[in-house]
């Protein structure tokens, strides 16, 4: 299939959104602030079941610690498969071992069904970190092995012997086990790197965000399926003062994806960031509206037909559940939409957003993605709009993910699990909606702890283990991804390479090492770990 024909044949693909159920309800915490200076900041526990625990966020991600001393390899099996199966490998379990190789079981079947007969490694203790285990070596013991439940054809595949390695560190946790074990890692990828967008051709799309340097980067048309502009499309880029529009930078960005058969996802219509002051200033709601309208009518037919999905409404409820009201303590996180207008504007604005292209997709978009009372509070606003017979579509997740988890209840990286996006997954899919994963990246620092200076991380000290470990997480988090291609319909990296990247742009200096690509463009462990399916 070519690349276009693949693209057509995706989005002809009816997506199904089958009853995946089970609405969690719980209580969370966690805060993000954002802009130019960074993350940080908590919102306020919720309330309710199934998960306890709640409280006050803090942290995010322009503060944290070293890691010092997280978790090795986990013991997992080197099995496949697709959906059911046994929970993920031993949690902070690793290091290198020695002797033999996983087995790995076949491909996940098309219905779902897993089946597999891997080998289920020991889990060796040890700290990845300090023991800086050589890349590939190690390796794991086989033994045993899962066959997975789940799924009607369950074809179990033999074990074929993948090769085993030191790998990074894999946390369970959570409400629910997910799908395939995580295999061993030991990604070199040696060989020729396949093209992402191919590799996952009957999942989903595979999309970047990109700026006026990478627009029309080869690294870009070779691995992407998708872009979106990570700034060149919001509110102050496109109206900077009322009725000048300006779409000359994003015109170009555009018709060089559309060009070359590229899907374009569309960010952000409306948001408590980057808006110019003359949009709320003296607005009284029915003005604010006006304005609000008037902006999304233009952009949305201004690249109707280029431009198939769009985020309408960014990061529009807090932490605790709650709607960004305005009167948040922190100045940098209040919406002067709901200031003025009320919870009104969402509405209003998936309303302007399909008068103006009945086609386009349109979606709800936000962060903190595995916070259960975040989670609930959006997935009741989308009820209230699916309801009122409101147009929405999907649900962003925009999935900024550290290294490991939280060791905090009240930091919202507590809930940073597969787990726990799993169970998010379900809750906007019950509601019928399909789901993106719209800014993936992975830091390497944990939210909640201090780093100093010296201790941010450089080329240097972003040693074979650590990449290793970031590989092996990004595995745990695609894995589940796939496992939900019938739900999912985009997943998005926010960036391409590590030499440009949104978490490198803090005043601090720090620098991120986040994405597939390294800073010279090269395919890092954690693409291998991607593409190993
Ligand atoms: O990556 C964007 C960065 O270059 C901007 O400085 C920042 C300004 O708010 O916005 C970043 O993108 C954000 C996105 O639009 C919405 N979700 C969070 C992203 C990272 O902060």
């Amino acid at each position: 299939m070519t690349r276009s024909e693949t693209r057509r044949s995706v989005a002809i693909t009816t997506v199904v959104l089958a009853a995946l159920l089970a609405a969690c309800t719980d209580s969370g915490a966690g805060g993000l602030g954002g802009g130019t200076g960074g993350k940080s900041s908590g919102g306020s526990g919720g309330t309710s079941a199934q998960v306890a625990s709640g409280g006050s966020g803090s942290g995010g991600m322009e503060s944290g610690g070293v890691s010092g001393g997280a978790g090795g390899a986990g013991g997992g099996s080197s099995a496949k498969g697709g959906s059911g199966g046994s929970a993920t490998g031993g949690s902070q379990a690793g290091g290198s071992s020695t002797l033999g190789s996983g087995g790995r079981g076949g491909r996940p079947q098309e219905d779902g069904a897993a089946g597999r007969d891997g080998a289920t490694s020991d889990a060796i203790a040890g700290d990845l970190l300090a023991r800086d285990a050589p890349l590939g070596s190690g390796g794991r013991t086989g033994t045993g092995g899962t066959r997975a439940t789940g799924g009607s054809t369950g074809a179990g595949g033999a074990g074929t012997g993948g090769t085993g390695g030191a790998g990074g560190a894999a946390r369970t946790g959570g409400a629910t086990s997910t799908g395939g074990t995580r295999p061993t890692g030991g990604w070199t990828g040696t060989g020729a790197a396949p093209n992402l967008w191919e590799k996952y051709q009957d999942y989903f799309p595979i999309g970047a965000a990109v700026d006026t340097t990478n627009y029309n980067s080869s690294l870009l048309t070779k691995h992407f399926g998708s872009v979106v502009a990570e700034n060149e499309m919001k509110f102050d880029q496109l109206q900077p003062n009322e009725g000048q529009f300006s779409y000359g930078t994003a015109d170009q960005m555009v018709d060089f994806a559309v060009g070359k058969g590229m899907k374009v996802r569309g960010h952000a219509l409306v948001w408590y960031r980057q808006t110019p002051s003359w949009v709320f200033a003296g607005a009284s709601k029915e003005t604010l509206l006006s304005r609000m309208r008037n902006h999304i009518s233009n952009v949305v037919k201004h690249f109707r037909g280029k431009v198939y999905a769009w985020d309408v409404v960014n990061e529009a409820i807090m932490e605790d559940g709650d709607y960004r009201k305005g009167d948040e303590t922190k100045e940098d996180q209040r919406s002067q939409w709901y200031q003025i207008a009320g919870p009104d504007y969402i509405a209003e604005a998936f309303k302007a957003a399909a008068a103006a292209d009945p086609d386009a997709k349109l979606f709800y978009n936000d962060y903190y993605d595995w916070l259960p009372a975040k989670n609930q509070g959006i997935y009741k606003m989308l009820k209230g709009l699916l309801d009122a017979k409101v147009p929405v579509h999907g649900v962003g997740m925009q999935c900024h993910i550290n290294i490991e988890p939280s060791t905090d209840p009240n930091n919202q990286a507590y809930y940073q699990t597969v787990p726990y996006l799993e169970e998010a997954i379900k809750l906007y899919a019950s509601l019928g909606l399909e789901v993106q994963v719209t800014e993936l990246d992975l830091s390497l620092y944990i939210p909640g702890v201090t780093y100093t200076a010296d201790q941010y991380y450089t080329t240097a000290t972003f040693t074979q283990a650590l990449q290793q470990k970031q590989a092996a997480r990004y595995w745990e988090f695609f894995d589940l991804f796939r496992k939900y291609k019938d739900v999912i319909t985009g997943v998005t990296f926010w960036g391409i390479s590590d030499d440009n990247t949104w978490l490198s742009e803090f005043s601090s200096g720090r620098k991120d090492f986040p994405l597939l690509f390294d800073v010279n463009k090269q395919p890092k462990p954690a693409f291998h770990a991607v593409v190993d399916f």
